[in-house]
């Protein structure tokens, strides 16, 4: 007996809509639609176009066919606002926006950042959902909300009419003990947060709801149709369709970002562990996402944007013919946060250090992929020896899969053999916890072992000369 689920992966570059076939020791995964994800810019800001994405969504489903459930997972931190009617007050705010320069600081005056660390064990980001939360209390829009509810959780209530908080994307908010796995009540009353405004805590593999009469319409399914509550942050969703035959392996999901690090049974909570600024987010089945956030393939994306789009393939083969580690910037640095400018702001960033200035699309494409796979170096044994694990291998997911350069300078940065597994991981993982919840799938290793039988991967070995990272490290740590 074969089954099909339908997976909604809300990337910041992109949404898709994925049809998973599952039967037993089988796994098919196809794109039935996939649509931009474009931030607009308003006069009050940057703005997420939810009703398109939305649209994105039905129109998927569409494609996609009849299916036994359908599940979200998406991007972390963002949100929209309810009214007392359940109506949405305005356009979700990006994470990019600027709203939140300077509020860290603010609610540190307050609860300091060593405390709210040992309380809630995520990094330092301007744009968690706390400080949100704190740069929108004075505005008329925040005096009339009464619901907040996480992107994926907000399109799932378009979908269903049901209100949730899926528990590994309530982990990014800032505002949830990775201990107890639920609110971390003390620390809402101290910063005046009142914790009523979320929906109750789902849990991946919780039903959800069912598609509202109006959605089978639009959408041509035939009901009942069951939403299933997924690791609905997307990492979370990425991190459990690494295909690891081992637990000594790190990961890195890349895209957009490049998430990098371990998975844990526990959180680590130590001062050391702040000050790396590593985030203990919540995975699934008890596990904890103990990793780094890295600018990623984004610091690519805004270049390529700013160059008028050239083709990514090309550019991959000319930067491949830069000479190494000419230039290296921290691709773990804010300043690369905003859009706007980038390869002029790498520019930049290399004169300040005295380095070498990139000219050409292929040099600067050079100096952002040794930059990130210096970043994913870092991150891996950074995590390694906070944690106190051994890693024998590192498996990276997600689009920078497709990228092989990258890969292999990854594996060369970190010394050790790279495994790419799917592009579609978040996908994947989406469709593995509906098809547990349908009894078709077991644990998190059943899971790996699954996907390691059934979707290709691609290994890459360290090339000599680590040294030469070791020294672009060092040249980097002294500026
Ligand atoms: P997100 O989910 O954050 O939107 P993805 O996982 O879809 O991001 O990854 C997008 C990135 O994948 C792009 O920015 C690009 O760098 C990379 N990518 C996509 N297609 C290709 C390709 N054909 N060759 C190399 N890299 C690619
Ligand atoms: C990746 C991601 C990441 C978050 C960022 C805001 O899509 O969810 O895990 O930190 O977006």
């Amino acid at each position: 007996m074969r089954r099909a689920y339908a997976a909604v992966d809300l990337g910041a570059s992109s949404g898709r809509v994925m049809v998973g076939r599952v039967g037993p020791g089988t796994l098919e995964l196809s794109e039935a639609h996939r649509f931009p994800n474009r931030p607009v810019r308003v006069p009050e800001g940057l703005r997420w176009d939810v009703l398109g994405l939305y649209a994105g969504v039905l129109d998927g489903l569409r494609a996609a066919g009849q299916v036994d459930s359908m599940g979200i997972d998406g991007w972390a931190v963002d949100h929209g606002l309810l009214d007392a009617d359940g109506a949405l007050l305005g356009n979700p705010v990006h994470y990019r926006d600027p709203r939140t320069d300077g509020v860290a600081e603010k609610v540190w005056a307050s609860v300091p950042a060593a405390e709210l660390y040992a309380a809630t064990g995520l990094q330092y980001a301007p744009f968690n959902t706390l400080y949100q939360l704190t740069a929108a209390r004075a505005t008329a829009q925040f005096a009339h909300a009464r619901r907040l509810l996480l992107i994926p959780d907000l399109l799932t209530y378009w979908l269903t009419g049901e209100q949730g908080t899926e528990l590994t994307n309530a982990s990014t908010t800032q505002l949830i003990d990775p201990r107890t796995r639920s609110w971390a009540h003390g620390l809402a009353d101290r910063l005046g947060i009142d914790l009523s405004l979320f929906a109750p805590l789902r849990r991946p593999g919780d039903r959800a709801g069912l598609l509202r009469p109006g959605v089978l319409e639009d959408t041509g399914l035939t009901g009942p149709v069951p939403v299933t509550a997924v690791g609905s942050h997307d990492t979370a969703s990425a991190v459990a369709a690494v295909p690891a035959d081992t637990p000594r392996f790190a990961y890195i999901c890349t895209g957009t970002w490049s998430l990098a690090g371990l998975e844990l049974d526990a959180p680590v909570l130590t001062e050391e562990s702040r000050a790396a600024n590593f985030t203990n987010e919540l995975g699934l089945d008890g596990t904890v996402r103990y990793l780094r956030n890295i600018m990623g393939l984004w610091l690519l994306q805004e270049c390529v944007r700013a160059w008028g789009d050239p083709e990514l393939g090309g550019l991959l083969r000319e930067a491949a013919g830069v000479p190494a580690l000419r230039s290296v910037v921290d691709a773990g640095d804010e300043a690369f946060l905003a859009p706007g400018r980038m390869p002029e702001r790498i520019a930049e960033a290399c004169r300040a250090s005295g380095q070498p200035v990139p000219v050409t699309p292929a040099e600067t494409t050079r100096c952002i992929l040794d930059s990130l796979a210096l970043a994913h170096r870092r991150a891996v044994a950074d995590a390694r020896r906070l944690a106190d694990r051994p890693v024998d291998v590192v498996y990276v997911v997600g689009g920078g899969t497709r990228n092989a350069l990258l890969c292999q300078l990854t594996a060369d940065a970190c010394g050790l053999p790279v495994v790419a597994g799917a592009t579609e991981a978040a996908a994947l993982g989406n469709v593995l916890v509906q098809a547990r919840a349908d009894g078709l799938a077991g644990d998190l290793a059943d899971m790996r072992a699954l996907l390691a039988r059934t979707q290709p991967l691609t290994r890459y070995l360290p090339r000599a000369g680590t040294a030469r990272w070791r020294d672009a490290e060092a040249r980097l740590a002294a500026r």
